[in-house]
């Protein structure tokens, strides 16, 4: 049975991918030079110095890249030549205009590559798509929310509606969104974070009570030890290279985990230094496990048996005094064993041992994970390892230590705080409630995942997105796009032109919006949303730029409007003022969430503030024991059957997720083309496949179900024995539906048994 075979929305002829050696430094020169021409070209001389210099100062705006903190002392510049792209890509020239729309049949822009879409520029005006219509046609904000309003009137139950969020999206956006979703009758609110860091957020709320990481910036400068797992900062979080210079340079010493050596962690050249534009770079990493993929458990697993038999290793104190588990955990770690270990990991045994010396010679821990870890069948379990790791030997809640899971959107973890969840905790519900006078649903909502099955299943009717390109970043492509196509209306707040404007439902409505480089002036006066970065420090984002066009409304007015129209009058709530003015919603976040109080006077400091994070500042663990957990769940990774290759689908240096900013992949060698598969050379020879040689991509499930992508260039790649790279989104076609981590749902992108089937281009 063959559920997808699609090379949908690709551009073959334009994807020649040329291959030459990876790099083993990042940063330096070449990328600022890289950052700079890319930004002119989108946005002129004028612009790129406007923008630029205003990324991520305290009375500038967060730069939309990612979500790694400022720090206290900023550079001038405080970009990097990736936060430098994603800032071009918003504020570029070109547009999407009306004409535009009239000039191409949506059937013609679902042929488009996402890079095609992408390069067309911001959208300008709401557009609709009527039922059996071949073209988008511009419509007014009026008719477009009668639309949607007449649209989610119809349906049988609130619960047939979806409203997903990608991580861009502003607190005040995100709260007043969740509001709409909650007073209209649902708790359908999936998002980005249920494809990213939900293991991490499911492992850390059930061990630590919180599910966000539990060090700041100075921690990383304090710790004896920081170890980056399942990680590629050199291209997703290049500004944490600069504290991990910084580190280094105080005598931390550095641990990756990884199956591909990343440049960056190998040798970093800083950017915002004059030394590092042309110096050699620091080496960063002290030591390297190049793991197979999906041995992460194992090998934390086997440290704590190591750290346990050795004497005096385990902080005792802390163990009786914040923890419980730890007599169950021990037992089940005595009995790991060390050759099923270094089947798991593919390692030798002298590394682990080395990377036992350096556990137990440090006093100070961090542990910072990504991708890596989050997106594999046992990642809730593999994380709630890394917690037991740090507890065996006191490293949560003091200074120099503790969890950093790096989250990826600017705001990712402001929209969960502010209730971006389909999993809401009852005490929210009852203050929003008390709040704003109505009754909250109760009943769980839908995920990421289960909202395609709704959809797909005729559940779910009417999908809204604020952000985000639903169809691109969710996996099985080929059912993903049948779902959403089966829906009544989808609507789409966006920046860009992408794949999810193109399959939509029997009716859509793309509504533009404003950018974070662009100036919101509202009845209120001049507006400025806030954020939350991946270390709960809270911050305003102001944007200067003239907005990309008269017929753009902020996100914050979308949604009030929106939700006037769609509630009526039946919400007491002040949508109205809400529109208007900003800090009238940030005065209500203040009276809902925990840590807010104050929000308008603490925000006006520059700056921000740092949110509360119970186990970091006191060491106490709002868990159902009160304690810190030690779990220990069964150890399991990939199998791999004969003649088959784990393959892992992750992101080039030159895009965004689904933006794809440009064809080449720099630091690993890569140029013009992003269909490549890298393997081992002795796995491809194995194989038959030689260098260059061209292959299809077949997955399989345990359905029986078949999933290819076809023409993938063979990239002989020192990644780890037995596993494969490839880019997302090309890659999601492989991924089935129902292949998610267990505990977080969150599709196992990371984690996929392939066939690789010779073919010629
Ligand atoms: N420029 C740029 N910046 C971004 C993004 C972007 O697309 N472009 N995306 C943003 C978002 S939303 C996110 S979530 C983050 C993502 O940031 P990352 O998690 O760094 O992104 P990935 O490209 O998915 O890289 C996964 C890394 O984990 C490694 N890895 C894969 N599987 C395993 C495993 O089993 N074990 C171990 N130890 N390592 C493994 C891979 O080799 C790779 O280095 O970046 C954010 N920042
Ligand atoms: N196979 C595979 N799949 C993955 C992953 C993987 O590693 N492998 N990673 C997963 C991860 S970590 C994530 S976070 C998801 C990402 O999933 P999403 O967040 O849904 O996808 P993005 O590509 O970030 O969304 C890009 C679109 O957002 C819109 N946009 C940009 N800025 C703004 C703004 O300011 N406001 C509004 N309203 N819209 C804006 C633009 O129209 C742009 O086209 O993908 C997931 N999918
Ligand atoms: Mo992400």
């Amino acid at each position: 049975m063959t559920r997808g075979v699609s090379s949908s929305g690709q551009d073959p002829v334009q994807d020649a991918p040329q291959v030459g050696p990876p790099r083993q430094t990042a940063a330096g020169l070449p990328a600022v030079g890289h950052a700079l021409r890319m930004a002119r070209e989108e946005m002129g001389v004028k612009r790129t110095a406007l923008t630029l210099l205003r990324v991520n100062q305290k009375d500038g705006f967060d730069c939309p890249g990612c979500a790694w903190p400022e720090g206290e002392k900023r550079h001038t510049a405080e970009f990097c030549e990736n936060g430098a792209k994603a800032v071009a890509e918003e504020a570029t020239r070109a547009r999407v205009t009306p004409e535009f729309f009239a000039g191409h049949p949506v059937a013609a822009l679902a042929e488009r590559s996402g890079y095609w879409l992408g390069k067309q520029g911001r959208l300008t005006h709401p557009m609709y798509l009527a039922e059996g219509a071949t073209h988008y046609t511009p419509v007014s904000w009026e008719q477009a929310f009668t639309i949607i309003a007449e649209e989610l009137d119809a349906l049988a139950t609130p619960d047939e509606a979806v409203f997903y969020t990608s991580g861009r999206t502003s607190n005040e956006a995100a709260f007043l969104y969740q509001l709409l979703a909650r007073e209209f009758g649902t708790n359908n609110l999936p998002d980005c974070s249920n494809m990213c860091h939900e293991s991490s957020g499911a492992a850390l709320t059930e061990t630590i009570g919180v599910g966000k990481g539990s060090v700041l910036l100075e921690d990383l400068a304090g710790a004896d030890l920081i170890i980056v797992a399942g990680q590629n900062p050199g291209t997703n979080h290049p500004r944490m290279l600069s504290a991990l210079e910084q580190a280094k340079h105080g005598g931390t010493k550095i641990i990756t985990i990884n199956p591909l050596p990343e440049a960056g962690m190998t040798r970093f050249k800083n950017p915002q230094k004059a030394s590092g534009l042309l110096g050699s770079g620091t080496a960063l990493t002290d030591l390297f496990l190049q793991i197979r993929l999906g041995g992460d458990q194992a090998l934390f697993r086997l440290l704590n048996r190591l750290i346990i038999e050795t004497d005096g290793a385990v902080d005792a104190d802390f163990v009786a005094a914040h923890t419980d588990g730890y007599d169950a955990f021990a037992h089940a770690a005595r009995a790991t064993v060390w050759d099923a270990t270094l089947t798991a990991t593919g390692l030798p045994r002298d590394r682990i041992e080395q990377a036992l010396r350096m556990v137990l010679a440090s006093r100070r821990t961090v542990v910072c994970w990504a991708m890596g870890l989050t997106q594999h069948p046992h990642a809730v379990a593999t994380i709630r390892e890394v917690v037991n790791f740090l507890l065996l030997r006191g490293n949560i809640g003091r200074p120099g230590a503790g969890v950093c899971p790096v989250r990826g959107h600017s705001n990712v973890q402001g929209d969960r705080t502010m209730g971006i969840t389909e999993q809401p905790a009852p005490a929210f519900l009852d203050a929003l409630g008390r709040e704003f006078g109505f009754q909250p649903p109760r009943a769980p909502g839908l995920d990421t995942v289960e909202a395609i099955r709704a959809l797909r299943d005729g559940r779910a009717k009417v999908f809204l997105a604020l952000g985000g390109n639903f169809v691109s970043a969710t996996p099985d492509t080929a059912v993903t796009e049948d779902a959403m196509r089966r829906a009544a209306l989808t609507v789409h707040v966006s920046t860009k032109l992408n794949r999810s404007h193109c399959v939509t439902g029997a009716r859509a409505l793309i509504l533009p919006t404003l950018g974070r480089t662009e100036r919101d002036v509202r009845g209120g006066g001049e507006q400025f949303v806030t954020v939350e970065d991946s270390m709960g420090m809270v911050h305003a984002s102001r944007g200067r730029l003239e907005p990309a066009s008269g017929e753009l409304l902020p996100e914050p007015a979308i949604i009030a409007h929106l939700a006037r129209r769609v509630l009526g009058q039946r919400s007491t709530t002040p949508w109205e003022e809400f529109a208007d003015d900003y800090s009238r919603v940030r005065e209500r976040i203040a009276r809902v969430i925990p840590g807010f109080e104050d929000f308008n006077t603490r925000i006006s400091k520059p700056g921000g503030f740092t949110l509360p994070h119970a186990p970091r500042d006191e060491r106490r663990f709002p868990t159902a024991t009160g304690k810190a957990r030690f779990t220990a769940a069964p150890v399991t990774w990939p199998q791999l059957p004969q003649g088959r290759l784990l393959l892992q689908t992750l992101r080039s240096h030159d895009q965004y997720n689904t933006t794809i900013y440009g064809l080449d992949d720099r630091y690993r060698g890569i140029t013009g083309g992003r269909r490549v598969v890298l393997v081992h050379p002795d796995d491809a020879h194995a194989l038959g496949l030689p260098d260059g040689s061209y292959a299809d991509l077949t997955s399989q499930w345990h359905d029986g179900s078949e999933r290819t992508a076809p023409g993938f260039r063979v990239v002989h790649y020192p990644t780890a024995r037995g596993c494969a790279a490839a880019y997302y989104p090309e890659t999601n076609v492989l991924v089935p539906l129902d292949h998610t981590a267990h505990g977080s749902n969150t599709p196992a992108s990371k984690s996929l048994v392939i066939r690789l089937t010779p073919t010629t281009r």
